[in-house]
């Protein structure tokens, strides 16, 4: 079977025009043959770390230590009395990724900067990789609306997530159950990630989740030049792996399946966010702990990337990766047609419920704006 990336045929966007007021997300709109979508290269990388400060390099890597097939692993260890959670009320926006490219000018733009002189971008769009993801997954929700501010400046595109009224309800009224599952994610983390190439995980360790490593990748789908980051969870301990993004492992945790009727679901619903997360930036594998309903790891499976489109084959009524990426491109066309006015402080908000078309509103100087001055005035000096 032919290999996903650098794939391209058929007529592009145009063929289901759509409305002149909003964006499509049915379906059957976007069954065409697969868009253009490079292999994902590396640019740089980021680190965050305990007090989630912005350092230009590779820190906060950890490395894949491989459990037993049945690891037994307690998730629940540590809740409370080891854990130090990032505060979600305070919204970054892209502010780390905009930290990473004013580091690294040179290697995104296309003259060399000077002071003096300096240079537009050499991409169409900057964003976060899991904005994306919500992109690629949008024909498939039925349940989360979601909000996406966009503004033009200097000729790139940069799109920035604002949270939903629904989504802060909903993260606001929590349950305790809840909470606890959340950390669960971060705590197989912890069992299966070495700080380095030498050492072994430290299950009596403290999670802390302010700390992360980020990937930037460039790439191109149909026209669309992307520069995106996204959190990696660890990367293959093989000094002879391939180069990143193809040493890069994604670690799931998820209910275990037990019944015909859980795993249509799995395959259904969490395959297809598994999938469009990691094909993004060309992370090959996603490494799964199934857990029972106490928390407890019972088995591992690892899904290669390129299998899960075939491995869903087989489902009725399951998505399909060329409904997702041809979505994303008409939707980034979409965004290059309405947001025209080349401007710091305006938004163009892009909104979608579910079942609903995707429509966008214009905002000045409004609380929407998200690019912050120290980038806009470093950019234009
Ligand atoms: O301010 C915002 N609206 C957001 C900021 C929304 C989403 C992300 N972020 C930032 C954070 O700085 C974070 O470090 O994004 C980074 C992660 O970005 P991403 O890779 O683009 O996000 P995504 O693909 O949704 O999530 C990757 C991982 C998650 O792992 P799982 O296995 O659960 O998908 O990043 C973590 C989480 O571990 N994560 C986050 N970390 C910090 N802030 C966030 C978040 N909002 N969402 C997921
Ligand atoms: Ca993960």
């Amino acid at each position: 079977h032919h290999h996903p990336y650098q794939y391209q045929s058929g007529p592009g966007p145009g063929q289901n025009p759509p409305s002149s007021r909003g964006l499509s997300t049915r379906r059957e709109n976007y069954e065409r043959d697969f868009p253009l979508y490079k292999q994902p290269v590396e640019v740089g990388c980021f680190s965050l770390d305990s007090e989630r400060r912005f350092f230009n390099d590779s820190r906060q890597m950890r490395y894949y230590s491989e459990p037993d097939r049945n690891p037994n692993f307690d998730l629940k260890d540590g809740y409370k009395d080891r854990f130090i959670k990032r505060d979600e009320s305070v919204k970054e926006k892209l502010d780390h990724i905009l930290r990473w490219i004013l580091a690294n000018r040179s290697k995104v733009s296309s003259k060399a900067a000077t002071t003096a002189s300096p240079c537009a971008l050499d991409v169409d769009f900057v964003t976060w990789r899991g904005h994306l993801t919500k992109l690629l997954t949008t024909p498939y929700e039925t349940r989360e609306g979601w909000l996406l501010a966009v503004t033009r400046f200097r000729n790139t595109l940069y799109i920035s997530e604002v949270e939903t009224e629904a989504a802060r309800r909903e993260r606001e009224k929590r349950t305790e159950r809840h909470e606890e599952m959340m950390y669960w994610g971060y705590k197989f983390e912890q069992y299966t990630c070495a700080d380095n190439v030498h050492s072994s995980p430290d299950p009596g360790g403290v999670v802390n989740t302010n700390e992360a490593f980020c990937t930037v990748v460039q790439t191109r789908l149909a026209d669309h030049r992307l520069l995106f980051s996204g959190e990696v969870d660890c990367r293959d301990k093989d000094p002879t792996a391939p180069s990143p993004p193809a040493c890069y492992v994604e670690l799931k945790t998820s209910a275990e399946i037990c019944t015909p009727k859980q795993r249509s679901n799995f395959h259904r619903f969490k395959l297809l966010k598994w999938w469009a997360q990691s094909f993004l930036p060309g992370v090959p594998r996603v490494v799964a702990g199934f857990r029972d309903h106490d928390g407890v790891v019972v088995t591992m499976e690892t899904f290669p990337i390129s299998k899960i489109s075939h491995l869903i084959k087989s489902e009725p009524n399951c998505w399909k990766p060329t409904v997702c990426m041809n979505f994303c491109s008409d939707f980034l066309s979409f965004v290059k047609r309405a947001a025209t006015e080349d401007n710091p402080s305006v938004v163009y908000l892009f909104s979608y419920e579910p079942h609903r078309d995707v429509t966008y509103s214009v905002h000045r100087d409004s609380p929407y704006s998200f690019l912050p001055h120290w980038y806009v005035r470093e950019m234009t000096s």
